[in-house]
């Protein structure tokens, strides 16, 4: 009895949803609204103007186009109690193990000793059963109730450890690299390899988020984007306090801790919007620092790359990357300061870690 219970305590610890995510409270405190202020109309206009058409020559031949969401993929639906639907590898083995494995264990598991228990209530209580028995051991009884949930445990091991060895496998050598930044309140995605220098990420007001067709508390002004069937690798760090990169859709959380480099890597292979939030409580605004992560082609990547003033690794040569540079380091400025009069707790944070690099 002690085993098996124990055992049920421990599946359900093991099946704890990790990605599952309310949507933030819906009462915005004003601040909120001043703070994740950038319009979709301020934003698409800064990235017009940061595109360069010189460095677009080779790879970005068309414009970069901003996805629209698709209902129910990629962002929660009203009344929903799964998982989001998956779209990597991991996360639909995750998946796998919850609704096939573990799910159905547990609901085993509790009905055997729910019926146990109702058994042992109606047999013997003191009318049915006057003369208790006396009987302290049964060797046979004890070793099956020992060695059932060791079996039942080190099966689970097998799928459980597969995956964690999986979330956790290098990166491959051409994975695409985002540096992602915490701030109070708000995310700085940055693309060393790609020579884009840190951009800022604010979550759209709700007119602008309703004029965009997308969900208010979700949507941002500047997406992180990277392509389909590519590896992506995430360097998470925190910049004031500790916040957590949380994607659902993506089966991707990391914790973004000041002084410290984690990394976290997912390979998308659906190509749309994915949103999500902040998983750990930074501060007053920690529900309106929102994540969109935008899943394209591996040409849609390159067009967006040109548009943001970067180079695709390998396909410029080094005095071409060289006077991207310049650029490039250009834009994040060129939106910090466009970003500065709609958002001034932004300004303050952003600008000393655009002067660090
Ligand atoms: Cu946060």
């Amino acid at each position: 009895m002690q085993m098996l219970k124990r055992l049920f305590l421990a599946t359900m610890i093991a099946a704890t949803p990790v990605a599952i995510h309310a949507a933030a409270p819906a009462a915005a405190p004003a601040a909120a609204a001043a703070t994740a202020a950038v319009t979709a109309e301020a934003s698409s206009t800064a990235a017009t103007e940061s595109a360069a058409p010189g460095v677009a020559t080779e790879v970005g031949s068309g414009a970069y186009a901003r996805a629209q969401p698709v209902e129910g993929q990629g962002q929660p639906i009203p009344g929903g109690l799964d998982f989001q639907p998956q779209v990597t590898e991991n996360g639909q083995y995750a998946l796998w193990l919850n609704n096939v494995i573990l799910l159905p264990l547990i609901t085993i598991i509790s009905l055997f000793v729910l019926g146990l228990m109702l058994w042992i209530v109606a047999r013997y209580r003191a009318a049915a059963n006057p003369v208790p028995s006396k009987t302290s051991h049964n060797t046979l009884i004890e070793v099956i109730w020992t060695l059932v949930p060791v079996f039942i445990l080190v099966g689970i091991s097998v799928p459980s450890i597969d995956l964690l060895a999986k979330q956790y496998a290098p990166p491959p050598a051409d994975a695409v690299t985002v540096k992602v930044n915490g701030y109070q309140w708000y995310w700085g995605y940055e693309y060393p390899d790609h020579g884009i220098g840190e951009y800022v990420s604010n979550m759209l007001d709700e007119k602008a988020a309703e004029a965009s067709g997308e969900p208010y508390l979700l949507a941002v002004d500047n997406r992180m984007v990277v392509p389909v069937n590519k590896t992506v690798k995430l360097i998470v760090r925190g910049a004031d306090v500790i916040h957590s990169f949380a994607v659902p859709a993506l089966w991707t959380k990391m914790d973004a801790v000041p002084g410290r480099l984690n990394e976290v890597t997912f390979r998308a292979t659906r190509e749309g919007v994915y949103y999500g939030q902040c998983s750990e409580l930074c501060g007053v605004n920690h529900g309106y620092m929102p994540i969109a992560v935008e899943v394209v082609s591996e040409q849609a990547f390159a067009d967006w790359v040109a548009s943001k003033g970067g180079a695709m690794p390998g396909t410029a040569d080094p005095g071409a990357a060289e006077a991207t540079a310049v650029p490039a380091a250009a834009t994040p400025d060129a939106a910090s300061a466009a970003a500065a009069p709609a958002a001034p707790t932004a300004t303050p944070a952003a600008a000393p870690a655009a002067a660090a690099r």
